[in-house]
């Protein structure tokens, strides 16, 4: 299947997730929900066989778009794996049930992920912060809601500069925000009472894919006793490392790095953007997700409970 027989809203909602016009866990695994809602109504299949073959393109259209990010096939999966009916009215009806039932689900994840991880929080503590995650701010959020004041170190985070957003939202909770460089974040670290991070994805044996620079802050926050608590739904939650597989980093563009005008003056340098890395369980502390808090190493238990012993991929051909 051609890209030109896709859904508009697929092309649009694959070329943003790419951009990073759209970003962060949930609202990549609401669009490419939507964006598979779309592709069925829009669609002409004749039979139930066509529009599932259809959903499945989208699907793989979709999946291209950014390697790391655990939400993205999790979702598709949810919404394919429901996709079934006697009729072609009848598979779009599932698909629109299971989409407004997934993005229901993400709703209350993260306010129950936030209460969880607010309760780790005391009145008068400061985190330290690295990238933009929504989880981790719903924890903060959650804490001031109960009357909590807390401040935060906020990282930058190279290349581009997500801390920045972080530091506007905590503003405007009330929190007492104070932004610093990266490579400031051990400096810092006698300061806080918690380092607080999101994550892109987790592995069965509780290694944390997150954004590049946690790893080395989780090594620089055990050095100094301060625990790293990962706010995480079970969304990103990577089924596929039950079989071993690893997680994939993502390489983005050298330009987030070094602009072209710039690089020009440094003569002949290689430059490389990995997006991500991982964080071993020894130096993590707690996962917090909607289901309760975890030391990394049992994530497995839960991974186990919510995907059996292995992925499933619908979005692939039969034979
Ligand atoms: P939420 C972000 O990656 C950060 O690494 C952040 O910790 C993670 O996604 C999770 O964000 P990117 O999308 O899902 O900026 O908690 O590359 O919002």
């Amino acid at each position: 299947m051609e890209d030109d027989d896709l859904a508009q809203q697929v092309l649009d909602v694959a070329a943003d997730v790419e951009s990073m016009e759209t970003r962060g866990a949930a609202p990549i695994a609401t669009a490419v929900a939507k964006a598979l809602r779309a592709q069925a109504e829009e669609s002409d299949a004749a039979d139930v066989a066509q529009l599932q073959a259809e959903l499945r393109a989208a699907a793989r259209r979709l999946l291209a778009t950014r390697p790391t990010a655990v939400s993205l096939p999790n979702a598709l999966r949810y919404v394919l794996q429901r996709a079934e009916g006697e009729s072609v009215a009848a598979v779009r009806a599932s698909v629109d049930g299971s989409v407004a039932e997934f993005c229901r689900r993400l709703d209350t994840a993260k306010a129950d992920l936030g209460t969880v991880g607010a309760n780790r929080l005391r009145d008068g503590d400061r985190m330290m912060t690295h990238c933009h995650s929504t989880d981790a701010l719903a924890c903060i959020e959650a804490a001031v809601e109960q009357g909590k004041s807390l401040s935060a170190i906020v990282k930058e985070t190279r290349p581009r500069n997500q801390g920045h957003i972080t530091a506007r939202e905590l503003s405007e909770m009330g929190v007492d925000v104070t932004l610093v460089v990266d490579s400031a974040a051990r400096r810092y670290m006698n300061d806080v009472d918690h380092v607080l991070v999101g994550a892109d994805a987790i592995a069965a044996d509780g290694s944390v894919v997150n954004k590049i620079g946690t790893s080395g802050l989780a090594v620089v926050a055990r050095e100094r006793g301060t625990p790293v608590m990962v706010a995480a739904q079970t969304l990103k939650l990577d089924p596929d490392t039950l079989t071993g597989q690893t997680v994939d980093i993502e390489m983005r563009s050298e330009a987030e790095v070094l602009p072209d005008e710039r690089r020009a003056d440094l003569g002949d340098v290689r430059v490389e953007n990995p997006a991500f890395d991982v964080t071993p369980p020894r130096h993590v502390d707690a996962i917090v997700t909607e289901r309760g808090q975890f030391p990394p190493e049992s994530v497995v238990t839960l991974m186990r409970e919510l995907f059996g012993e292995g992925p499933a991929n619908p979005w692939e051909d039969g034979p």
